[in-house]
């Protein structure tokens, strides 16, 4: 098998320090907390940003503070972006990040139930993301919440909005879309292309299983704040690292070798 990437989703744009006061949330912090991680064996930090009251933000200014902290304090992981940020928020604002040209970003696949709300990804959208995407040279994340999102995603390659490596993000559990389960995460691991990557993303306490069997299937996973709070049940995480280091530790007693941020970069196909 190839060496397993490990995604930390540090921050997300719902938790709040009020759930995990652990949660990092100033540019400093994520910084601070995107080394900690890589240091753990995160190779992949997804980034979601806030204000300065905390509230989920996709601000050019914010990003472009933070992706300096961390390029300052010596994060050499992946730093991917997020072009979801939260429900509710347009194309024009969830697009900014991209403008910042990293090496990758999330591109949501579709449109989902979110909680209560309902997180807009139509077509139309999915293919102006595409297209400044591929026009940077990003690489996209495909954010899979439900199958059909699969077929949005490869509908996009086959209009040629998409080229070259497809890294795939399943994510699990999400209320409201895809319930998290070994079954669901096979049957839509088999609706991929063959020379695809996947990662998957299991929300709550989905997320320890769930990379567990991605650590058994080949697959690849990402933990952290964004997805779960908790280290075990009732007992929240101390930070991100220690949710990479307890998947880390699964890896190696499963004979799977981590892969570090360079090793990822190989495999995703980021020149
Ligand atoms: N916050 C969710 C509504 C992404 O990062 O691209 C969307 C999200 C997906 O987190
Ligand atoms: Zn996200």
């Amino acid at each position: 098998m190839e060496k397993m990437i490990i995604t930390a989703a540090i921050c997300g744009a719902e938790v709040t320090k009020e759930d995990n006061p652990n949660l990092p949330i100033t540019p400093r912090e994520l910084a601070e907390e995107a080394l900690k991680a890589e240091k753990a064996g995160a190779s992949i930090i997804h980034v979601h940003v806030r204000d300065r009251e905390g509230k989920p933000t996709q601000a050019h200014d914010v990003y472009q503070e933070t992706l300096q902290a961390m390029k300052d304090i010596g994060v050499t992981a992946i730093v991917q972006p997020s072009t979801g940020g939260a429900v509710g928020m347009t194309f024009e604002e969830r697009a900014q990040p991209v403008e910042l040209k990293p090496e990758m970003a999330t591109l949501d696949c579709g449109t989902t139930n979110f909680g209560d709300g309902v997180f807009v990804n139509d077509l139309p959208m999915m293919r102006q993301f595409a297209k400044k995407m591929k026009a940077y040279g990003i690489l996209p994340e495909l954010e899979c919440f439900e199958p059909g999102h699969i077929y949005n995603a490869l509908k996009l390659v086959k209009d040629g909005l998409l080229e070259g490596h497809l890294h795939f993000d399943i994510v699990l559990g999400v209320p409201g879309a895809m319930k998290a389960s070994l079954k669901n995460l096979l049957f839509m691991v088999e609706l991929l292309p063959q020379d695809a990557t996947w990662t998957v993303a299991g929300v709550g306490r989905h997320e320890l299983p769930l990379a567990t069997h991605a650590i058994l299937m080949g697959g690849h996973a990402r933990v952290g704040f964004e997805d779960n709070i908790f280290y075990q049940k009732g007992v929240l995480a101390d930070s991100n690292a220690q949710l990479v280091a307890r998947i880390v530790r699964l890896a190696e007693e499963l004979g799977r070798e981590v892969a570090t941020p360079d090793e990822a970069r190989e495999i995703l196909g980021i020149r």
